[in-house]
């Protein structure tokens, strides 16, 4: 028999290409068809065997979910799919900008699963801290009002305490991928949480190049304990994608049920009479820091 089918994990996809895992573990180069379209790291495909060269996709299963980002032109670009956990890095070096957070969370809201905020470099938290004066904004400093919205946030580090154990256990049988800004130390997280990298990273070292630090592929990893990582390229900034007033609005759940209030249904809650939202936010059940970052999000993502 000169070919034969498979079903394949894909865990790097660049260009026309890519390296999908088999049932068995085998790790088999494969090419794409342009009828079939291009995988992304996550996707399940179905592999037809070549006698020689890369194995033809021939089939991407339907995705449960896509994590994305926009081009510089809000088009949505499909990271990576099938995801049970996505991990937004902030650090206090470099410092989140503003907005970045949620526009992170309106992302992870939008694929139907619950965000969750790693804080790594924690061991030079309470210095970044002691910098700050009363008052200035930022994530870092509401750490404590994400965790009031329901979010889990994590302290990580590196390089000291506390480690990265309680990420660990967060991530054990399950699909996660890290994302953030460049140089927040996704790959250091990567690195402490895969005693077999080099392994790993020596099979698939064709696309991770070598004497680089900062990450150009999205890449799939094995964890030792069951379930997967995914290391994304870091962005300076992350941008929405054009989207509807409604899946922005679902990036802030701290909304309901007060948006129930409003005598519009299709209420933005910046200008409309009678807003349950505004009302909210007038007597502090909505936090003013929140509905402001709203707004902005609204100028920037909604058409
Ligand atoms: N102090 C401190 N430095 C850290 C920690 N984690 C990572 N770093 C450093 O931060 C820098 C960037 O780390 P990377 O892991 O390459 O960051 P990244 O998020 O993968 O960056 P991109 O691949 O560009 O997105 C490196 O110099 C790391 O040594 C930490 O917990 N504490
Ligand atoms: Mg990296
Ligand atoms: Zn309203």
């Amino acid at each position: 028999m000169s070919n034969h089918s498979r079903t394949g994990l894909v865990l790097v996809s660049y260009g026309n290409g890519g390296i999908a895992e088999t049932d068995d573990g085998d790790h088999i180069d494969c090419s794409y068809r342009r009828s079939v379209g291009r995988p992304v790291c996550g996707d399940e495909v179905a592999l037809e065997m070549q006698r020689e060269g890369p194995a033809a996709v021939t089939r991407i299963e339907p995705r449960r979910n896509e994590f994305v980002r926009s081009d510089s032109r809000q088009r949505k670009q499909v990271i990576a799919a099938n995801l049970d956990r996505v991990l937004v890095v902030i650090a206090p070096e470099p410092e989140p900008s503003r907005d970045l957070v949620e526009r992170y969370l309106v992302a992870v809201h939008s694929l139907g699963i619950t965000p969750i905020l790693v804080v790594n470099k924690a061991e030079r938290l309470d210095h970044y801290l002691e910098g700050k004066p009363s008052g200035s904004g930022g994530p870092l400093l509401r750490l404590d009002e994400y965790r009031g919205l329901g979010y889990e946030v994590l302290e990580t580090s590196c390089k000291g305490e506390p480690g990265t154990a309680g990420l660990a256990d967060l991530i054990e049988n399950h699909t996660s991928i890290l994302v953030g800004q460049s140089g927040v130390g996704k790959s250091s997280l990567v690195n402490r949480l895969l005693p077999d990298l080099e392994l790993q990273t020596g099979e698939l070292s064709r696309v991770t190049g070598k004497g680089t630090h900062t990450t150009t592929t999205t890449i799939m990893y094995r964890l030792p304990c069951g379930g997967r990582l995914i290391d994304s390229p870091g962005v300076w900034e992350y941008g929405l994608w054009r989207m509807e007033r409604q899946e922005l609005a679902a990036g802030f759940p701290d909304f309901h049920p007060h948006d129930m209030a409003c005598r519009f249904n299709d209420c933005s809650h910046v200008m409309e009479p009678g807003c349950g939202v505004r009302a909210a936010v007038a007597d502090a059940r909505i936090r003013e820091w929140r509905y402001q970052a709203y707004c902005r999000l609204l100028e920037q993502a909604v058409a």
